[in-house]
């Protein structure tokens, strides 16, 4: 039998926390054959609540999961994890300055980073959900300078689902027919989802995006801000956030960083920019990339289009601005 992996969750008593941790338990996240041992780690208010979380797991009688550990101390949470996933952070509250919400993050980051870089796995892959995700990557990749750069990211890939969604709906097919959207930039309304080398496999084979549609007003208008917005959406409808599907993203991009992506696919991954596509590098920045025995790299050599280059360095402009405003919070 394998081996379990260690999985940290953290925030795990919150609401992304509750979604993850079952489909963790149950494979989806490492495939139906890889035990896992769960690390939940939360603050001290939400103690009980995680406390309520194991007992759900325990009753759940999961086959794969090994072994539970719930806690409210950071160093236990890290031990010896292979998988770090990052969902506890601190929210942005009504009438909150962006640079109070920024210096929480930070110091959270900063705190965390340390405790990985001392007591994780050597092999640890981080993924950074909480917000404002890219930025909180970059702080964490400054402060675990012996965990590879290439282990960090954040995730974009539930905005690179929702356009996924987005095309599926409209052109009424199977959205695992549509492949190959990217969403460049940073996790926020800035961010530029983009079609242009998008496919829908037909019975005539792979047809383009642009051709199947044939409404570019659409796609440059109300498909991007849809994408953009659709976190505003789903708040206005549920008056809460986005969960079940922020939980399953962040499986499907362990579970294709990990496992691979399908051949002639390429998916989204905030990554530590390398200077490709003339993006700046030492930004986390969401690249397409395709993933191959635990390592992911960008897709080189797509066209980029006026329209395009326009919004991916907007896109970066604000990551710029989001990373000199988390340094000052260093000071
Ligand atoms: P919740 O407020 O339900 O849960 C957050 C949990 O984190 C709480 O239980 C809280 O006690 C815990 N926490 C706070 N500080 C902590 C710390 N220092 N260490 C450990 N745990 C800590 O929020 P939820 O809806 O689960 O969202 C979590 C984060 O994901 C937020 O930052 C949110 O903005 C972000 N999101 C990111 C998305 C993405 O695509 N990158 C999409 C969904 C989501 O909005």
């Amino acid at each position: 039998a394998r081996d379990p992996v260690r999985v940290l969750v953290t925030g795990a008593a919150g609401q992304i926390g509750y979604a993850i941790v079952p489909m963790v338990a149950r494979g989806v996240m490492l495939g139906p054959d890889q035990p896992v041992i769960l690390h939940m780690l939360d603050i001290e208010p939400a103690a009980e609540a995680l406390k309520g979380v194991k007992m759900e797991l325990i009753d759940a009688a999961f086959p794969l999961l090994k072994g539970i550990i719930a806690t409210t101390d950071v160093v236990e949470a890290c031990m010896g994890v292979n998988i770090a996933v990052m969902v506890g952070g601190f929210p942005r509250k009504e009438g909150m300055e962006r640079k109070d919400v920024m210096s929480r993050n930070v110091s959270i980051y900063k705190a965390q980073a340390s405790a990985l870089e001392k007591h994780a796995a050597p092999d640890c892959k981080v993924l950074v959900v909480a917000n404002p995700a890219n930025t909180n990557a970059l702080i964490l990749k400054e402060f675990a300078p012996s965990i590879p750069q290439k282990h960090i990211t954040c995730l974009t890939r539930l905005d690179h689902n929702r356009a996924l969604g987005q095309i599926s709906q409209r052109l009424d097919v199977e959205v695992s027919d549509v492949k190959n959207v990217i969403i460049w930039g940073n996790h926020s309304s800035t961010q530029y989802p983009d079609v242009n080398h998008a496919t829908v496999k037909t019975s005539s084979g792979e047809k383009p995006v642009r051709e199947l549609v044939a409404d570019d007003k659409w796609l440059n208008g109300d498909f991007i801000t849809t994408v953009q917005q659709r976190g505003a959406a789903i708040i206005k409808a549920r008056k809460l956030s986005s969960a079940l599907s922020a939980a399953s993203a962040a499986c499907d991009h362990i579970r294709d960083w990990v496992l691979g992506t399908p051949k002639g696919t390429w998916v989204s991954m905030g990554v530590y920019s390398d200077g490709s596509y003339g993006i700046p590098p030492g930004l986390i920045y969401s690249f397409p990339v395709t993933c191959e025995k635990g390592k992911w790299s960008i897709v080189q050599g797509l066209k980029i289009d006026e329209f395009s280059r326009g919004k991916m360095d907007a896109t970066a402009k604000e990551l710029m601005e989001e990373k000199s405003l988390a340094y000052s919070c260093l000071n």
